[in-house]
């Protein structure tokens, strides 16, 4: 199972070599050649070590499910992680055939000193080439640590304009505590939370707000709700916020809304939020802060996974 907390932390190049050069500086032998040579082989071992750990540890990214897929290439790039991969991968063997090198020329009578220095500088080289990519993958690591795990349950996603009051509605249901904030944009990061209803589990997840925008007008955190919209709902939650105190008029709502269920092949339940401020009742509604009709809300969202779960 893809879990991105735990690829392992990256060196940069500076910390990397500090590592390889400081173990190869303890190394003893019974005489000056013996022991360059020794460094040599602990300089290669430090390195081999580390990349195939940082290699193997990520998985072949094509071949995970589309949700966890497309959600790495939205927030990191696949293509990126790809090459500093590969950069890794030529970083070594370079130092490897540079290493191996020097070892013969040791061997074989050459200047001990010189060539020691002369490898060291080369690998230093070297590994200094791929600072960037040491440090994009320590980025991609902590970025993919927001992705969050979904356990294998039916899953409600809510979705909605910004500032309709998703985030409340998730946090006064079930376990998780996402932020929730006067303002449009607060949420950025998908949020997951587990609810127990009576016996029926299920997870519902918070996402950031949408615009009603064409796809490709959409910047990287819109993308986001989509991709959870498209690979993880078993029916959506759309929340319409009627007194427009979200900041966006109602007729732009119900076209998200329309643009939603157009597209998307899930069901869709329509409510309204913020109900101690309204009277509108054409839709279910609900209210955050007074508890009213959340119950109601619930026991929809019940039947409709009941159906779904039977069909
Ligand atoms: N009166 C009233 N205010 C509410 C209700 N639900 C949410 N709010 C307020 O509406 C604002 C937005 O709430 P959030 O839950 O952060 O909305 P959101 O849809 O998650 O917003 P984004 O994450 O920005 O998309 C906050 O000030 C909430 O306190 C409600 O039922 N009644
Ligand atoms: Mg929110």
């Amino acid at each position: 199972m893809f879990n991105p907390r735990k690829l392992p932390t990256v060196l940069y190049a500076e910390e990397l070599l500090d590592k390889a050069f400081r173990r190869a500086s303890k190394v003893s032998g019974r005489n000056k050649k013996e022991r360059a040579i020794n460094k040599l082989s602990t300089i290669s071992n430090v390195l081999s070590d580390y990349f195939d750990k940082i290699i193997k540890a990520h998985p072949s990214y094509e071949n995970l499910p589309d949700f966890y897929r497309e959600m790495v290439d939205t927030v990191v790039g696949i293509r990126k992680l790809k090459k500093s991969l590969a950069a890794l991968k030529w970083a070594n063997s370079m130092c490897q055939k540079i290493i191996t090198r020097s070892v013969r020329k040791i061997k074989g009578e050459g200047d001990i000193e010189g060539t020691l220095k002369a490898a060291y500088g080369r690998i230093a080289s070297i590994i200094n080439q791929i600072d960037e990519e040491l440090r994009f993958l320590n980025e991609a690591k902590q970025k993919m640590g927001e992705i969050p795990i979904f356990k294998d349950l039916p899953t409600i996603v809510v979705a909605g304009y910004p500032n309709v009051g998703k985030s409340s509605f998730v946090a006064k249901v079930s376990n998780v505590k996402p932020e929730i904030a006067v303002y449009p944009f607060t949420t950025k990061k998908i949020f997951v939370g587990f609810v127990d209803l009576n016996g029926l589990k299920f997870q519902v997840v918070d996402t950031p707000g949408l615009l009603d925008r064409p796809i490709h007008k959409r910047n990287k955190i819109e993308r986001r709700a989509i991709l959870c919209l498209k690979h993880l709902a078993d029916v959506v939650l759309f929340i319409i916020d009627p007194t427009e105190s979200c900041g966006y008029p109602i007729e732009s709502q119900m076209s998200l809304l329309r643009e939603i269920e157009k597209e998307l092949d899930v069901e869709v339940i329509p409510v309204y939020s913020k109900a101690d401020l309204h009277n509108k009742r054409d839709l279910p509604a609900f209210s955050s802060v007074n508890g009213e009709g959340i119950y109601d809300i619930l026991r929809i969202i019940k039947n409709k996974l009941n159906t779904k779960l039977r069909n």
